[in-house]
């Protein structure tokens, strides 16, 4: 395969929360996470992506960082972290680490001293105002709902939390907040870790003139979005360049505005950048494929993202249960032809769909920012079920910090890998396929077949994928060894296949 290791990598994001629990306290962690690697590598991605496992009082599960160069013990100690790492790079994998740039924790020991002593320098590391009258300086609110300001004593001044009043907002105008970030980069780098995942990398700096948003409106780019943040992008790629082994950074710019988000990515800014706009796109052909083509038109190659730990489960957008499993495979298997390189969600392998969480089991901040009327995140982040006969399904000897999805037992990783017809295998074969295909160098040229309105075709190199999004099977004339199909009843014979109902064939052809 020709460039860095990570321009077409398949990155699968382990929730460490949920992943494998080593010791029984129902929570996952590292030890766990090095326990089921042999999973990742039948598999066949190139990396795992690790969420937050630094030391945090846990209000958002750990994107409330109290200690960026330090383990938390609910997670494992940085002896296990050297212990992970190893055993991945031991295994052929590479390992990015999430890093949270735009807020700490309230436990921060800045966070700590700036409220301890409002006269400390660390003040000026965070965003305090005074407010108007008894109200916020500005009518910001929350990405977690309620407002976007918490007011402290004896100062009575307020600071700026995008989300989570416990994770108050960083100061990027203050270069000691670079100096520090930068020191954590290379904390991790020097420790050997292959990249980082940029925590809303498009925030970061804010409005200067913090103006009143109109009513009811949150807009990221009247909040952030600045063209500032790009600088600080440069600083990082000069850190990383100065390393060995193509490091690299992936941003999580939460935009739908696929030119602003290719502003992050360049050879002097970020490696890679989410796009969030096939996750956003509705089921069907045309629209699909305008959104293709226009990722494809503005990245060189981008990302691929149907799924993460934010979102809820692409199985359940896409109509939940048997259906659902069957259009987010046929959505993956044609991203997976296509240049980029794609981020897998643990548990899509298995076509897990988003949870049922009763109301007093639920941890999302945003859940009880909102009183409730908003669910949350935690459907999409219950644990991994590993096996459907043991105790706390393979995830734990105790109770889980979450519960587990209704479908565990039949959706388990064990039965599926018995079983041909499955995700799981239908992910490996996939991916060995495609990996076949870039040995041979494909380029980046993808032409769109024309056909009919209910399917969308694509050719690179000589895989050709055809996805039909129509109820009922359909015959396309279309010479070509058949090689994959994301459901059965797949047929090649005489210059025509025939392509199931909601799914994608690939043929070589
Ligand atoms: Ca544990």
């Amino acid at each position: 395969m020709s460039g860095p290791w990570w321009r077409e990598a398949v990155v699968y994001e382990v929730y460490v929360r949920s992943f494998a629990d080593s010791d029984g306290d129902g929570v996952g962690d590292l030890e766990g996470v090095r326990s089921r690697l042999p999973h990742l590598v039948d598999l066949g991605v190139d990396a795992l992506w690790l969420t937050p496992f630094y030391r945090s009082p846990m209000q958002d599960h750990g994107y409330d960082v109290a200690v960026y160069d330090d383990v938390d013990p609910l997670f494992g100690d940085l002896a296990g972290f050297d212990r992970l790492l190893a055993d991945a790079h031991a295994a052929g994998l590479r390992v990015v680490v999430d890093v949270v740039p735009n807020h700490t924790s309230q436990e921060h020991a800045w966070f700590r001293e700036a409220l301890a002593d409002p006269a400390s320098p660390a003040r000026a590391r965070y965003v305090f105002r005074d407010g108007r009258g008894d109200e916020p300086p500005n009518n910001w609110r929350s990405v977690f709902g309620g407002p976007a300001w918490t007011r402290e004593s004896p100062t009575g001044q307020w600071y700026l939390h995008l989300f989570d009043s416990s994770q108050p907002d960083l100061d990027w105008t203050n270069r000691e907040v670079h100096d520090e970030l930068l020191r954590v980069l290379r904390f991790w780098l020097d420790r050997g870790v292959d990249g980082f995942r940029i925590d809303v990398a498009h925030l970061l700096y804010k409005d200067p003139e913090l103006a009143d948003l109109p009513p009811g409106e949150y807009d990221d780019r009247r909040v952030g979005d600045r063209d500032e943040v790009l600088a600080v992008y440069e600083e990082w790629r000069r850190l990383l360049d100065s390393y060995d082994g193509d490091r690299m950074t992936v941003g999580e710019v939460f935009l739908f505005d696929v030119p602003r988000i290719a502003r992050y990515v360049s050879g002097s800014r970020l490696h890679q950048a989410f796009n969030f706009t096939v996750m956003a796109t509705p089921w069907g052909a045309a629209a699909l494929r305008r959104t293709l083509e226009t990722a494809l038109q503005h990245f060189s190659p981008g990302t691929w993202v149907l799924s993460n730990h934010d979102l809820t489960r692409h199985v359940t957008r896409y109509g939940g249960g048997s259906l659902g499993r069957r259009r987010g495979l046929a959505v993956t298997a044609l991203l997976l032809a296509l240049p980029g390189s794609p981020y897998l969600y643990q548990g899509e392998e298995l076509g897990l769909d988003e949870a049922e969480v009763p109301a007093d089991r639920r941890q999302d901040p945003i859940f009880r920012r909102t009183a409730g009327a908003e669910a949350g995140r935690d459907g999409c982040r219950t644990p991994i079920p590993w096996e459907a006969d043991a105790a706390g399904y393979g995830f734990t000897a105790g109770d889980p910090w979450l519960p587990f999805g209704a479908d565990s037992a039949q959706l388990a990783a064990d039965v599926q890998r018995r079983d041909p017809s499955s995700v799981l295998v239908a992910y490996q074969r996939l991916l060995a396929t495609r990996r076949a295909l870039l040995q041979e160098e494909p380029g980046d040229e993808v032409v769109f077949l024309e056909l009919d309105e209910d399917l969308l075709g694509v050719r690179r190199g000589w895989l050709v994928a055809v996805l039909n999004t129509a109820g009922e099977a359909v015959q396309v004339e279309l010479a070509g060894e058949l090689l994959e199909s994301s459901a059965p009843g797949a047929e090649a014979a005489g210059g025509v296949v025939t392509v199931p109902a909601a799914a994608t064939v690939w043929l070589r052809s």
